[in-house]
Protein backbone atom coordinates (compact mmCIF):
# COMPACT_ATOMS: atom_id res chain seq x y z
CA UNK A 1 0.00 0.00 0.00
CA UNK A 2 1.21 3.09 -1.34
CA UNK A 3 1.19 6.34 0.92
CA UNK A 4 1.44 10.04 -0.24
CA UNK A 5 3.72 11.77 2.74
CA UNK A 6 4.55 15.72 2.74
CA UNK A 7 6.71 17.53 4.76
CA UNK A 8 8.37 21.51 4.17
CA UNK A 9 10.72 20.23 1.77
CA UNK A 10 9.56 17.24 -0.05
CA UNK A 11 6.80 15.20 -0.64
CA UNK A 12 7.29 11.21 -0.58
CA UNK A 13 5.73 8.43 -2.02
CA UNK A 14 6.34 5.48 0.15
CA UNK A 15 5.30 2.06 0.78
CA UNK A 16 3.10 1.15 3.85
CA UNK A 17 3.51 -2.26 5.47
CA UNK A 18 -0.10 -4.05 5.61
CA UNK A 19 -0.13 -4.64 9.09
CA UNK A 20 -3.47 -7.04 8.23
CA UNK A 21 -0.94 -9.24 5.73
CA UNK A 22 1.74 -9.09 8.06
CA UNK A 23 -0.50 -10.26 10.72
CA UNK A 24 -1.96 -13.25 8.92
CA UNK A 25 1.29 -14.41 7.68
CA UNK A 26 2.78 -14.37 11.59
CA UNK A 27 -0.51 -16.65 11.90
CA UNK A 28 -0.15 -19.07 9.34
CA UNK A 29 3.79 -19.32 10.30
CA UNK A 30 2.43 -19.93 14.20
CA UNK A 31 0.03 -22.76 12.92
CA UNK A 32 2.80 -24.12 10.84
CA UNK A 33 5.54 -24.30 13.60
CA UNK A 34 2.68 -25.80 15.76
CA UNK A 35 1.94 -28.20 12.88
CA UNK A 36 5.44 -28.95 12.33
CA UNK A 37 5.81 -29.57 16.26
CA UNK A 38 3.04 -32.11 16.73
CA UNK A 39 4.21 -33.80 13.57
CA UNK A 40 7.50 -34.24 15.19
CA UNK A 41 5.72 -34.87 18.46
CA UNK A 42 3.77 -38.08 16.91
CA UNK A 43 6.52 -39.36 14.77
CA UNK A 44 9.21 -39.06 18.21
CA UNK A 45 6.10 -40.75 19.68
CA UNK A 46 5.84 -43.54 16.45
CA UNK A 47 9.45 -44.07 16.51
CA UNK A 48 9.25 -44.87 20.34
CA UNK A 49 6.50 -47.21 19.52
CA UNK A 50 8.70 -48.77 17.26
CA UNK A 51 11.80 -48.80 19.47
CA UNK A 52 9.37 -50.77 21.67
CA UNK A 53 7.88 -53.34 19.41
CA UNK A 54 11.60 -54.17 18.28
CA UNK A 55 12.63 -54.83 21.62
CA UNK A 56 9.50 -57.16 22.14
CA UNK A 57 10.06 -59.26 18.91
CA UNK A 58 13.63 -59.39 19.74
CA UNK A 59 12.96 -60.74 23.04
CA UNK A 60 10.28 -62.96 21.29
CA UNK A 61 12.90 -64.73 18.73
CA UNK A 62 15.36 -65.21 21.79
CA UNK A 63 12.37 -66.56 23.66
CA UNK A 64 11.73 -68.84 20.39
CA UNK A 65 15.58 -69.80 20.13
CA UNK A 66 15.91 -70.70 23.78
CA UNK A 67 12.98 -73.18 23.39
CA UNK A 68 14.09 -74.88 20.29
CA UNK A 69 17.64 -75.46 21.30
CA UNK A 70 15.65 -76.52 24.72
CA UNK A 71 14.00 -79.16 22.35
CA UNK A 72 16.96 -80.19 20.06
CA UNK A 73 18.89 -81.25 23.48
CA UNK A 74 15.77 -83.02 24.45
CA UNK A 75 15.66 -84.85 20.98
CA UNK A 76 19.25 -85.23 21.41
CA UNK A 77 19.21 -86.83 24.92
CA UNK A 78 16.26 -89.09 23.92
CA UNK A 79 18.25 -90.71 20.67
CA UNK A 80 20.87 -91.07 22.94
CA UNK A 81 18.55 -92.84 25.22
CA UNK A 82 17.56 -94.91 22.64
CA UNK A 83 20.73 -95.96 20.79
CA UNK A 84 21.96 -96.99 24.45
CA UNK A 85 18.42 -98.89 25.08
CA UNK A 86 18.73 -100.65 21.36
CA UNK A 87 22.38 -101.30 22.07
CA UNK A 88 21.61 -102.90 25.47
CA UNK A 89 18.60 -105.05 23.81
CA UNK A 90 20.88 -106.24 21.01
CA UNK A 91 23.39 -107.24 24.35
CA UNK A 92 20.58 -109.16 25.65
CA UNK A 93 19.31 -111.08 22.37
CA UNK A 94 23.00 -111.82 21.47
CA UNK A 95 23.20 -113.54 25.26
CA UNK A 96 19.76 -114.98 25.45
CA UNK A 97 20.39 -116.88 22.01
CA UNK A 98 23.74 -117.79 22.90
CA UNK A 99 22.11 -118.88 26.44
CA UNK A 100 19.81 -120.92 24.40
CA UNK A 101 21.60 -122.64 22.55
CA UNK A 102 23.54 -123.74 24.88
CA UNK A 103 20.73 -125.38 26.58
CA UNK A 104 19.09 -126.66 23.18
CA UNK A 105 22.52 -127.98 22.36
CA UNK A 106 22.76 -129.79 26.14
CA UNK A 107 18.61 -131.25 25.62
CA UNK A 108 19.27 -132.57 22.37
CA UNK A 109 22.57 -133.98 22.67
CA UNK A 110 21.96 -136.03 26.02
CA UNK A 111 20.80 -139.26 24.98
CA UNK A 112 18.90 -139.58 28.41
CA UNK A 113 16.85 -137.74 30.96
CA UNK A 114 19.29 -138.13 33.60
CA UNK A 115 22.31 -137.07 31.61
CA UNK A 116 20.37 -133.70 29.91
CA UNK A 117 19.79 -132.80 33.74
CA UNK A 118 23.55 -133.93 34.49
CA UNK A 119 24.55 -131.55 31.56
CA UNK A 120 22.74 -128.63 32.70
CA UNK A 121 23.30 -128.77 36.53
CA UNK A 122 26.61 -128.96 35.57
CA UNK A 123 26.63 -125.55 33.80
CA UNK A 124 24.97 -124.02 36.97
CA UNK A 125 20.74 -124.94 35.93
CA UNK A 126 18.76 -127.33 35.19
CA UNK A 127 16.07 -128.93 33.39
CA UNK A 128 13.70 -126.10 31.52
CA UNK A 129 10.35 -125.66 34.31
CA UNK A 130 7.29 -124.22 32.18
CA UNK A 131 5.59 -122.10 34.42
CA UNK A 132 3.17 -119.95 31.73
CA UNK A 133 2.16 -119.77 27.90
CA UNK A 134 4.81 -117.51 27.26
CA UNK A 135 8.11 -119.51 28.65
CA UNK A 136 5.81 -122.51 26.68
CA UNK A 137 6.15 -120.73 23.30
CA UNK A 138 9.71 -119.45 24.15
CA UNK A 139 10.87 -123.03 24.37
CA UNK A 140 8.92 -124.07 21.22
CA UNK A 141 10.59 -121.13 19.61
CA UNK A 142 14.19 -122.50 20.16
CA UNK A 143 13.53 -125.89 20.16
CA UNK A 144 15.52 -127.83 16.92
CA UNK A 145 15.43 -131.36 17.88
CA UNK A 146 13.38 -133.11 20.54
CA UNK A 147 14.58 -131.62 23.83
CA UNK A 148 14.43 -132.77 27.22
CA UNK A 149 12.13 -130.81 29.62
CA UNK A 150 12.25 -130.89 33.45
CA UNK A 151 9.14 -132.84 33.84
CA UNK A 152 9.01 -136.50 34.89
CA UNK A 153 7.04 -139.01 36.90
CA UNK A 154 7.47 -140.13 40.73
CA UNK A 155 4.47 -142.86 39.91
CA UNK A 156 2.77 -143.38 36.76
CA UNK A 157 0.34 -140.39 36.60
CA UNK A 158 1.99 -138.11 38.98
CA UNK A 159 4.30 -135.71 37.12
CA UNK A 160 6.65 -133.41 38.80
CA UNK A 161 9.04 -130.84 37.46
CA UNK A 162 12.61 -130.69 38.57
CA UNK A 163 12.16 -127.94 41.05
CA UNK A 164 9.27 -130.37 43.04
CA UNK A 165 6.40 -128.69 41.72
CA UNK A 166 3.30 -130.99 40.72
CA UNK A 167 2.34 -130.40 36.96
CA UNK A 168 -1.06 -127.84 36.99
CA UNK A 169 -4.01 -129.18 35.11
CA UNK A 170 -3.96 -125.88 33.61
CA UNK A 171 -0.84 -126.97 31.40
CA UNK A 172 -1.70 -130.10 30.25
CA UNK A 173 -3.30 -128.53 27.52
CA UNK A 174 0.18 -128.82 25.98
CA UNK A 175 0.71 -132.47 25.78
CA UNK A 176 0.84 -133.53 22.03
CA UNK A 177 -2.39 -135.52 21.10
CA UNK A 178 -2.77 -138.80 22.81
CA UNK A 179 0.27 -138.15 25.19
CA UNK A 180 1.19 -139.15 27.42
CA UNK A 181 0.76 -142.50 26.77
CA UNK A 182 3.34 -144.41 28.51
CA UNK A 183 3.76 -146.15 25.25
CA UNK A 184 5.28 -149.44 26.09
CA UNK A 185 4.72 -149.13 29.84
CA UNK A 186 7.96 -147.28 30.26
CA UNK A 187 7.67 -143.50 28.88
CA UNK A 188 8.31 -141.38 32.50
CA UNK A 189 9.94 -138.35 31.45
CA UNK A 190 8.79 -135.10 29.68
CA UNK A 191 10.22 -133.90 26.25
CA UNK A 192 9.41 -131.33 23.21
CA UNK A 193 8.18 -133.13 20.38
CA UNK A 194 10.45 -130.92 17.48
CA UNK A 195 7.98 -131.34 14.84
CA UNK A 196 4.51 -131.37 16.69
CA UNK A 197 5.63 -128.86 18.96
CA UNK A 198 3.90 -130.55 21.89
CA UNK A 199 4.99 -132.87 24.98
CA UNK A 200 5.31 -135.95 25.20
CA UNK A 201 6.41 -138.59 27.36
CA UNK A 202 9.02 -140.87 26.30
CA UNK A 203 11.49 -143.64 27.77
CA UNK A 204 13.78 -141.35 30.18
CA UNK A 205 16.79 -143.65 29.02
CA UNK A 206 16.35 -143.37 24.97
CA1 LIG B 1 4.68 -143.20 32.38
CA1 LIG C 1 4.67 -140.96 24.57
Amino acid sequence: MEEMYANDDSVCNITVVNDRGSSRSKKRLIVGLISLGILSVGLLIGLIRLGFLTHALSSSAAGLSGTKDNLTDCLHDSNDQISALTKERDQLNAALLERSNEVIRLQSLSSSWNKAREDCRNKGGDLVVINNDDEQNFVLTISVNSPWIGLSEETEGSWKWVDGTALSSEFKKFWGQGQPDNAGGIENCGQIWGNLKAWNDDDCDT
